[in-house]
Formats: structure tokens, sequence, C-alpha cells
């Protein structure tokens, strides 16, 4: 009998690397997908790896408790991944009811479910690095205090904790993965690496002749969504329950960041580069450096993908894109 998975955010950029992974492994893969005005479009990521038609899609809100519990109970999971988010920082400044909402309470909503579903499903938190914020230790572990600077980092550290107190008072096999940054060709155009490597390749081929960004100078331990995946899933099989951080132990600036991906494209980042104040945050993370020790030790985790690597596949894949898109 295969393994079954249910994933909330299936259709996000984690979901579909994380089905991927999942199919790769035999299980059977359910992922909740929310009603919306372009549900013909929601699978898109999972289309673009070719394996929409492999993921058996349930209609479900991480705000709406009963449609949880039906699932689970209809899906009978052994493994559940909770990706669903509102998950750029940004937006929860204009949006912090909602980010409260999903990000926050939509964790208990799915942790009830289990309980009310009569589930032993094992759990998994996508919890995140914007919990340190203002950082408490050059290089954070799952030692270093939290201090969340967004409303999406309070609502992360929120559905943090009620994991970890699920666990402690009702014995849950919940696990909570502290994943740092991680990008792939298939990360949301408003983060700040896709934004770039699809801005480069407009400026590469004569659709746009500037980049607009905010702060250049802040700082992140950038990874790749395919290796994180994988330490989600790890988490999972572990006996016993746990915490982890999830990080490549290397931090680069945006300017940095930037620079790669321009030169990628044989383009000079200074032509183009226009510095917007109207895109800096009201508050700012400016430096995440994680430590993954605790993930190696404990189930032999490590990145296999370089910054480097990372953003020349991004900016090759914007490339074919746009260049289809002007019907090349
Ligand atoms: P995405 O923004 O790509 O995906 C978010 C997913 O959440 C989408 O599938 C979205 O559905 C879904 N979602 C949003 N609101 C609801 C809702 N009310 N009910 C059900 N589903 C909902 O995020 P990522 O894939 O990048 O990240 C996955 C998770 O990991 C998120 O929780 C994120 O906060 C967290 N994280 C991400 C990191 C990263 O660097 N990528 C690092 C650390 C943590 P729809 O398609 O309908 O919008
Ligand atoms: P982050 O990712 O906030 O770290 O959250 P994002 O890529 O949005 O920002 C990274 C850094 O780049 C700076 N920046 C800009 N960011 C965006 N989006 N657009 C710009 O124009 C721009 N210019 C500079 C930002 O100020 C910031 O310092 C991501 C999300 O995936 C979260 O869900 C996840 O929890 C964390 O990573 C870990």
């Amino acid at each position: 009998m295969s393994k079954r998975a249910l994933i909330t955010g299936v259709t996000g950029q984690d979901g579909a690397y994380l089905s991927e992974f999942l199919l790769g492994k035999g299980y059977e893969v359910h992922g909740i997908v929310r009603r919306s005005s372009h549900l013909g479009v929601a699978d898109h990521r999972l289309r673009w790896l070719g394996i929409a038609h492999r993921v058996v899609m349930h209609d479900a809100n991480l705000s709406d408790l009963g449609s949880l519990v039906r699932v689970v109970q209809q899906v009978q999971p052994d493994e559940i991944y909770n990706l669903g988010a509102q998950s750029f920082v940004a937006t929860s400044w204009s949006q912090a009811l909602v980010t409260g909402n999903i990000t926050a309470l939509g964790v208990t909503n799915m942790l009830e479910a289990i309980r009310l579903a009569g589930s032993s499903a094992r759990f998994y938190q996508a919890s995140s690095s914007e919990m340190y914020g203002l950082v408490q230790h050059p290089v954070q572990s799952e030692k270093t205090p939290f201090y969340p600077r967004s409303p999406y980092a309070v609502a992360k550290l929120y559905g943090h904790w009620i994991t970890v107190n699920y666990r402690e008072s009702f014995g849950m096999h919940a696990s909570s993965g502290i994943l740092f940054n991680h990008e792939s060709p298939l990360r949301g155009i408003e983060f700040v690496t896709r934004k770039v490597t699809d801005g480069v390749a407009r400026i590469k081929l004569g659709l746009a002749t500037e980049l607009r960004l905010g702060n250049v100078d802040a700082k992140r331990d950038w990874g790749h969504a395919r290796d994180y995946v994988r330490a989600m899933w790890l988490m999972l099989q572990q006996d016993v329950p746990d915490d982890y951080v999830v990080a490549t132990g290397v931090t680069t600036s945006v300017r940095e960041m930037c620079e790669l991906a321009f030169a990628r494209a044989g383009l000079n980042m200074s032509d183009h580069l226009v510095i917007d104040p109207d895109l800096f945050r009201p508050s700012e993370v400016d430096i995440l450096l994680g430590d993954p020790t605790k993930a190696r030790q404990t189930f032999g985790w490590e990145p296999k993908v370089s910054l480097e690597e990372m953003i020349f596949e991004m900016v090759d894949a914007d490339l074919v894109r746009v260049s289809r898109f002007l019907g090349g």
C-alpha cells in the first residue's frame, strides 16, 4: 500500500516541488485548493512540472475548519504538510488580518481538523527564518530567540508555537521546519530573486530598460526549493517529532544576488538597477544566516544546489518564458 500525503499550499512553489518529490517516492498525493475565479490556472506550477494529473485536488480553505475536517476524513493521510499561507512579507502590512487568519490561525485549524477527524497523521508546519527578525545571534539555530519584524513573522511565530504546543499537549507527531529563504524557477514573481531574474530577462529581450528594487543591502541565506522539500519529508520520517533549521550556512546581499543574475545574461547591473524608496519595508530583516547542523546530524540533510547555480537556472528559465511570450 502506498503512503498518502495531504498538502496545503499545493499550488505554491514548495507544494509543487514537494508533490513531485513524494510522487517520486511512490506516495499518493492529495492537495487542498481554495476556490478562486482563476481556478483553471491554480495548478500552473504542477503543470510546469508535468504532474498536475497525478495530484488529487480537494476544495478546502485554511480559514474553514469544516472543509479541513472533511478532507482529512476523506483522504485518511499518513502525512500532512501545512504549506498554505499568506506568504509574502510585504503584503502582511497591507493585509495584516488576513495574514493572521491564514498564516497563524490556519495552523490551529489544520491541527484541530486532525484531532476532530481522529487522524494519527504526522504533521509538518512550514515555519520561517523570518521569525528571527531582528536577529539575536549572528548565526541562527533552533536555540536562537525569535524577534519577529512583520505581521507575517508574528503570524508564523504563532504557527510555530501552536505546533510545539499541540505536540506537547496531545502527543501529536508534529514537527516544525524553520526554513530559510528558498527559491526556484517556480518562485512567485513578487519575491526578490524571481523579480530580479524575470526583470533581467525582460531587459535582455528588450521589453524593459530598468529594474526597480528596494533595500539591496539586506542579506539572506538562499537555497533551492527542491533541496528544502526533501528536508520536510525527512523530518516526518523521524521516530520523534522535533524542530529543525534548514539553511545553507551562507549569506548574500540582494545586490550580490542581483549581480549574478545580470552577469548571467551578459548585462551590466549598474546600467539598469534603480533603487526605489517606495519599495523599502516599514521594518526590515537586515541579515539572516542559518545553522543547519541539527538537520545534518539527525538525518543527513545537506543542500546540493549553490546560489549561483540556482540564479543561473532561474535566469535561463525566465529567458525562455519571456521569449515564448514574445512568440520566440
Ligand atoms: P507560496 O506563496 O508559493 O504558496 C502559498 C500557498 O498557500 C499557495 O498554494 C496558496 O494558494 C496557499 N494558500 C494561501 N491562502 C490559503 C488559504 N486560505 N487556504 C489554503 N491555501 C492557501 O509559498 P511557498 O511555496 O514559497 O512557501 C510554502 C510555505 O513555506 C508558506 O507557508 C511559506 O510561508 C513558508 N516558507 C517559505 C519560505 C520560502 O523561502 N519559500 C521560507 C520559509 C517558510 P493559492 O495558489 O490559491 O494562492
Ligand atoms: P522575504 O523574501 O521577505 O525574505 O520572505 P523577499 O524575496 O520578498 O525579500 C527578500 C529581501 O529582499 C529585499 N528587497 C525586495 N524584496 C522584494 N520582494 N521586492 C523588491 O523589490 C525588493 N527589494 C529589496 C526585501 O526588503 C528583503 O529584505 C521570504 C518569503 O518566502 C517568506 O514566506 C519566507 O518565510 C521567508 O522568505 C523566509
